[in-house]
């Protein structure tokens, strides 16, 4: 698989990577996931964050191993 992102895009992303990685271990797990969700749709109860976080993975997760690595993040772009 070939990345279609620019240099530009990719410093981007990797830095909305670095922020959701809070132990910083290159990976996100569901817990940091649910913690970015949780900042952003925090009062909105007509969000399931739970919800969100699964789909989110298994839309991300490619080889379903529990976490987002950066390489599975950029290919999302495609
Ligand atoms: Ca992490
Ligand atoms: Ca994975």
């Amino acid at each position: 698989m070939t990345n279609p992102l620019n240099q530009q895009e990719t410093k981007e992303l990797k830095k909305f990577f670095d922020e959701i990685d809070q132990d910083n271990n290159g990976k996100i797990d569901r817990e940091e996931l649910k913690q970015l969700l949780e900042t952003i749709w925090g009062n909105n109860t007509e969000i399931d964050i739970t919800e969100a976080v699964n789909s989110t993975f298994n839309k991300c997760d490619l080889n379903n191993d529990g976490f987002i690595t950066f390489e599975e993040l950029a290919s999302l772009g495609e």
